[in-house]
């Protein structure tokens, strides 16, 4: 039986990629090209410095690394304005629900995201003190589908990954979960999740 949970945020616990996708789509305005939410689908689960690589494919556009790091910057200030306004009500519907009964089973909970922010953003929305760990964008180098931010979550926990369950909305974080030996809960559809062990729509699937 599974004693420690690992949760991705963006797209599993809150909506952040709306904000996201704000916050990138102001960059490419200033540039002068569309970027569309279809776009900023490839964006999910991708970190920051990934993330304006592929926005700058998206409007054939190349900077130099140092203008990369300041255009990187200036996205997260306007991501940054967006997230501090968030609270309890933009939790994704089963959420907190799923981890107080998780809690209540004494299942150890780990975040496992690629966001620097993650940290703040479970402030914001009054989960935090849910969290026995939180791996975040701070704390790994390889990016999922590398197995090491869930690898770390487990580690932190104090268990082994197969005692372990990861709830990942994004193919990347699919992928490693699987790599890192833990079974896996597809949060969204089969279509693109059909690698996990089970995928359901939402928590709130899970929490009833
Ligand atoms: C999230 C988002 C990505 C974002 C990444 C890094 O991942 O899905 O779109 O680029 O975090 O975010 P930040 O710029 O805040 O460091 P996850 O892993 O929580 O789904
Ligand atoms: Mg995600």
């Amino acid at each position: 039986n599974i004693k420690g949970a690992l949760f991705d945020l963006d797209g599993v616990l809150v909506d952040t990629a709306k904000y996201h996708y704000l916050a990138w789509k102001e960059l490419a305005d200033q540039w002068g090209f569309e970027f569309t939410e279809a776009d900023n689908e490839r964006l999910k689960g991708v970190s920051r410095m990934r993330s304006l690589e592929i926005v700058l494919e998206v409007g054939g556009i190349s900077i130099s690394e140092e203008e990369k790091l300041a255009k990187a910057e200036q996205k997260n200030e306007r991501y940054l304005e967006y997230i501090r306004r968030m609270d309890a009500s933009e939790l994704l519907p089963g959420a907190k629900d799923y981890l107080y009964r998780l809690k209540e089973r004494g299942v150890r909970i780990a975040l496992g995201s690629a966001s620097k922010n993650a940290a703040f953003i479970l402030e914001k929305v009054g989960i935090a003190d849910l969290f026995d760990a939180v791996v975040d964008g701070t704390k790994v180098a390889k990016a999922k589908p590398d197995p090491e931010v869930f690898l770390l979550g487990c580690r932190e926990l104090g268990l082994k990954p197969d005692e372990c369950a990861v709830f990942e909305d994004a193919e990347a974080g699919v992928a490693a979960a699987i790599a890192a030996g833990m079974y896996v809960v597809g949060i969204g559809s089969p279509a693109n999740l059909g690698a996990a062990n089970r995928v359901v729509g939402g928590l709130d699937e899970l929490a009833g």
